[in-house]
């Protein structure tokens, strides 16, 4: 089991407690999608992927980076737990849309950065450190039942 410490912990709270989802999400997953361009042929039934401006502009990419952001929420609420609380996510994302687990992490690393952008000087090194050990926690966890 991940130990946490108390002051991870509070870091962590105070990161999603200052986060937007409408816009850290959406900004996030068109992230992704614009520097990690193979990651486009999950979401090609999105529609217009063409380019930069049609991703940061398609509705359902939009939509799903909020969706994808809140899918956190089960992690920062089951901190002591979080690899049962992803069973069914990493069942989902293997067994039907067999997204290649690689780009777990290239996603919260596009979320980390939107993060950065967002909090600036207050995202300091050990906000930062505390805030890439819970991501790492949740790619693994999402990563856990393939096979
Ligand atoms: Ni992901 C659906 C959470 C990474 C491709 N994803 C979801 C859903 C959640 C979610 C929540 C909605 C599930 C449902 O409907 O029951 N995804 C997460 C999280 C991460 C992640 C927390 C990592 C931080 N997903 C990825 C990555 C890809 C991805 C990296 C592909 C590159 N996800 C998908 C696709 C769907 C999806 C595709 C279905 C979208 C749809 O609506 O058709």
């Amino acid at each position: 089991m991940v130990e946490w410490t108390e002051e991870e912990r509070a870091f962590i709270q105070e990161i999603f407690s200052k986060m937007n989802y409408e816009d850290v999400g959406p900004k996030s997953l068109c992230r992704a999608l614009i520097v990690y361009p193979w990651t486009q042929r999950y979401f090609a039934h999105f529609g217009n992927l063409y380019n930069e401006e049609a991703i940061m502009g398609n509705p359902e990419v939009l939509r799903h980076g909020t969706v994808v952001l809140h899918g956190l929420d089960r992690g920062l609420n089951n901190l002591d737990n979080i690899k049962s609380s992803y069973a069914n996510l990493s069942e989902l994302h293997s067994e039907k849309l067999h997204v290649d687990p690689d780009n777990f992490k290239l996603l919260a690393d596009c979320i980390t950065v939107v993060i950065a952008t967002k909090m600036r000087a207050s995202f300091t090194p050990p906000k930062q450190a505390a805030w890439n050990k819970f991501l790492s926690v949740v790619v693994s966890a999402l990563s856990k039942q393939y096979h």
